[in-house]
């Protein structure tokens, strides 16, 4: 067998997400999404950049698809802007914003690659977070509509359809800690978010099958958390299982089980009494899916020890307030090695891990990487060359960990690389660079970087090259 050879018909894609890439925030009726008011609020975000503009891709959309061809991918996953398409999370659709997402789709099927659309990766219409947002129950319901409304619109078009985009972000980091937009800090409101979230996953998922022919596929992502504990004290050992709990299984279990975790709730329980959770609410959840997206960076190590009083730096940034609800004393380490410039380690082993993991854990499940991919910090060299060596290092040790799985029998069915282009990068602003095409902001030039050349290749080859001192 060729090691490195992938299976027939495996997806090769590209992602983004609309806030990250699209800017004209205020054109054709789009209205402020929870990030539009986040980002122009002083202090939240670095350099106090915002998605106004990003990398107009609203209006250079052709320019994107032709490099899209460029790299060969099959597919691209991109999210669909509330805003854009039904202002204020409420009543009729916007018909250019639908005309925006038509013209996409169709210049992206006249290529042969397949649209991948994500209903919501973040951008909450402020109208609704200023009616209570993810806390409140309704939100869900506000959800569904658009989800119908969605499918109505593209659904001729388009198959394959992710109701929600890591959706711990959404609670943890927007409702918890604060380093996301709506950046309030109460870990109540978090888990209420949290358990929302997945209603309104289950109830779009039953309006898109209501909506969609029996072949269209429906899905979620996950940022799941691949924890290891620092030593195998039981301590540390119990400190891993808490944040399993609120990363991981707080989401996998009602979305794919069919209920929450007796840990997790016992966990919690100091703080809420989750009457929130009514009776139908986990088989309303509970929806059967076509895959699980995964989306994969770097592990999470953890210890029970006390870290730093007074703030919580887990990677997912800076923040008085502890984005784990009834688990802020745990400390979290940096894993040894190297780093990215977002300071993730770069660990291969730890998506193999997790993919064996899922594959115990939902046997019958396939799964995608929805997303994977590093922040460097890139530049475009004297000759106008990004030669961003690091991104093809990290994207070789990470598909020969998806390979490996693979044969290891985990049905991993595509590979979407994050990201396509530089873009806004949530509170880091443009600081960070996770892009396979460089973006230059002044001008919105794109210039594809040494990994765009290299991801072509394994994307027409299906198969990753040999690299120096490597016998396959
Ligand atoms: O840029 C984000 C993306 O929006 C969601 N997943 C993680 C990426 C890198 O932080």
């Amino acid at each position: 067998m060729d090691t490195n050879r992938f299976p027939q018909g495996f997806t090769w894609g590209t992602a983004t997400a609309a806030y990250q890439i699209e800017g004209a925030a205020s054109v054709d009726g789009r209205t402020p999404s929870i990030w539009d008011t986040y980002s122009h609020t002083p202090g939240r975000v670095r350099n106090g950049d915002t998605g106004d503009v990003a990398t107009d891709h609203y209006h250079r959309w052709r320019e994107d698809v032709a490099i899209m061809a460029d790299l060969g991918v099959s597919a691209y996953r991109f999210s669909l802007s509330w805003p854009r398409v039904q202002p204020t999370g409420r009543g009729p659709a916007v018909q250019k914003g639908l005309d925006f997402y038509r013209a996409l789709t169709d210049a992206l099927l006249e290529n042969g690659i397949e649209p991948v659309v994500t209903l919501y990766h973040w951008d909450l219409p402020q109208e609704l977070e200023d009616a209570g947002g993810w806390p409140e129950r309704v939100t869900s319901d506000r959800f569904a509509d658009y989800a119908a409304l969605a499918a109505r619109a593209l659904g001729d078009r388009v198959k394959t359809w992710t109701t929600l985009n890591e959706p711990w972000c959404s609670a943890f980091l927007g409702y918890g800690s604060g380093v996301h937009a709506p950046g309030r800090t109460d870990p109540v409101a978090a888990l209420r978010a949290a358990h929302h979230l997945n209603l309104a996953h289950g109830k779009a998922v039953q309006a898109l099958r209501a909506e969609l022919p029996a072949s269209a596929r429906a899905s979620i992502t996950l940022n799941i958390h691949h924890v290891r504990a620092l030593t195998e004290s039981a301590e540390d050992v119990d400190a891993a299982r808490r944040i399993d709990a609120l990363a991981n299984r707080m989401f996998t279990g009602p979305i794919l089980e069919g209920r929450y975790p007796q840990d997790l709730l016992d966990d919690t329980a100091g703080l809420t009494d989750w009457s929130f959770l009514r009776n139908g609410d986990t088989d309303a959840i509970h929806q059967p899916l076509d895959f699980l997206g995964v989306n994969y960076y770097t592990p999470t190590l953890v210890s029970a020890a006390t870290g730093e009083a007074g703030h919580h730096s887990d990677g997912h940034g800076m923040s008085d307030h502890s984005p784990w609800p009834g688990a802020g004393h745990i400390a979290f380490h940096r894993p040894a090695g190297s780093t990215t410039a977002m300071g993730w380690a770069v660990d291969p082993t730890g998506l193999y891990d997790l993919l064996v993991r899922l594959k115990a854990d939902f046997p019958a499940m396939p799964l995608m990487i929805t997303e994977n991919g590093a922040a460097f910090d890139d530049y475009v060299d004297p000759e106008g060359e990004v030669r961003d060596l690091e991104r093809i290092a990290y994207l070789h040790g990470h598909l020969s960990a998806v390979r490996r799985a693979i044969a290891a029998g985990v049905d991993v069915r595509g590979y979407f690389l994050w990201s396509l282009l530089d873009n806004f990068e949530w509170g880091y602003g443009y600081s960070k660079r996770f892009g396979a095409v460089f973006v230059d902001y002044p001008t919105g030039r794109r210039i594809p970087k040494a990994s765009a050349r290299w991801y072509a290749d394994v994307t027409r080859t299906g198969s990753l090259p040999e690299r120096r001192g490597e016998t396959g």
